[in-house]
């Protein structure tokens, strides 16, 4: 299919590409945009893994280039080389739990590395800044920025700010590095705050994957204070698709949330989760619901986050494409099919990280 994007770039820097949701992003990218090439800078950290794109390792279009977005010279290098107008930057350090126990990697990935592209992009894109339209930085955040909602209130674009973990603070530092360059240099760019996802190729410390993997093994599942606390879960693939729009048509020098209107609390959604593969395994209904094993609380745990997604649903048309129940089912489906990447994804440090925290409980 030969499809374009308002920008017309010939090349998209895409950084974090290996991890869970740029590797979808580029799964649905690469082969509708074959005019553009997509180079993916990521420094594989435990995050990033190849076996997330192996279908894509021969297509002409794609390119994988293993490196730090913190670091300068190779970014401007990759930068001359490409001569990229449109990046979409996803690459963070983006566990929450990691966050607490060692703040500083958010600090330099998420805040000095995206400093060092758009950096890195002012000074490629110079001459053309005074022509908004022709670059763009869309710029992948997160819900988490906002910090907790009070029952009832949703995030909107206007809300402020309020970041309660390391992991949100350095979030949303980096949201602000980015109107920043937007007011002073004229960066054209956009950002999307978007609410929790879930789907393949995603890590296995994250609620979804971690509950599904746990339930295979049937070890306890691991659910944090009462389960009580409320996000927002949006699938992959209707985030993806939320981007490719924000490339198409999206309003430079704006921001967008995005979310699947979909707060429910934890113990539902893990009860639900749970039902779903005792199915797809031909477990007795309900049986896996008895590893659900309550521990103790995230500190700081932000309570409750849930979107008010009307502005892009409006302005692009975009709306989900999957109901919180068709997701799970295509996730576990996917799951259970990829054993093999599940294995090796969670064998060195998954195993050890989950190991310390819960299999001595
Ligand atoms: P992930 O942890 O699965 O993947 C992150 C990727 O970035 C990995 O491939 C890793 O190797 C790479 N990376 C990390 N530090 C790097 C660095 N310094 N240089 C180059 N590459 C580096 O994360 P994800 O869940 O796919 O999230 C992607 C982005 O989306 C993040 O910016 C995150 O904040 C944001 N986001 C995530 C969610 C979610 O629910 N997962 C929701 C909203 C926003
Ligand atoms: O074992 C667990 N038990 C549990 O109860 C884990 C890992 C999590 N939880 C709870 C904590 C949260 O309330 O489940 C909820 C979801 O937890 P995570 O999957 O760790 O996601 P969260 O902390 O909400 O952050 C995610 O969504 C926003 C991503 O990790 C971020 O990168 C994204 O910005």
């Amino acid at each position: 299919m030969r499809m374009t994007l308002r920008h017309q770039p010939q090349a998209i820097l895409v950084t974090g590409g290996a991890g869970f949701i740029g590797s979808n992003f580029l799964h649905r990218m690469v082969p509708r945009y074959r005019n553009i090439r997509f180079v993916n800078l990521d420094k594989l950290t435990y995050a990033g893994n190849l076996m997330n794109l192996r279908t894509l390792q021969r297509a002409s279009n794609y390119r994988f280039v293993r490196g730090d977005v913190a670091d300068s010279d190779l970014v401007r290098r990759l930068f001359a080389k490409y001569r990229f107008a449109t990046i979409v930057h996803f690459a963070a350090e983006s566990h929450v739990d990691r966050s607490i126990r060692a703040p500083i990697a958010f600090a330099q990935s998420n805040v000095v590395g995206t400093v060092t592209l758009l950096e890195a992009a002012r000074q490629a894109w110079q001459e053309g800044l005074s022509r908004n339209g022709r670059y763009l930085f869309l710029h992948v955040s997160t819900d988490e920025v906002f910090g907790s909602a009070a029952a009832g209130a949703y995030f909107t674009e206007a809300t402020p700010y309020a970041p309660r973990s390391p992991y949100s603070a350095s979030k949303a530092a980096s949201d602000h590095f980015v109107r920043a360059y937007g007011a002073t240099y004229n960066l054209p760019f956009i950002i999307s705050n978007c609410s929790n996802n879930y789907g393949p190729y995603q890590y296995p410390e994250k609620l979804i994957p971690l509950v599904i993997l746990r339930a295979l093994e049937e070890k306890p599942v691991p659910v944090y204070g009462t389960g009580a606390n409320v996000r927002d879960w949006l699938y992959v693939a209707d985030h993806c698709a939320a981007i490719d729009l924000m490339l198409q048509r999206g309003e430079p020098c704006s921001t967008y949330l995005v979310g699947g209107s979909c707060d429910r609390a934890n113990l539902d959604v893990v009860t639900l989760l749970l039902d779903i593969v005792d199915e797809a395994l031909g477990r007795k209904p309900g049986a896996s619901r008895a590893l659900i094993t309550y521990v103790e609380d995230r500190p700081g745990h932000d309570f409750r986050y849930a979107i008010d997604a009307r502005r892009i649903c409006r302005s692009l048309g975009w709306s989900p494409e999957h109901t919180l129940e068709e997701g799970l089912r295509e996730t576990v489906d996917w799951y259970l099919r990829n054993r093999d990447w599940l294995e090796a994804t969670a064998d060195n440090s998954y195993r050890s990280y989950v190991k310390a925290q819960y299999d001595q409980a």
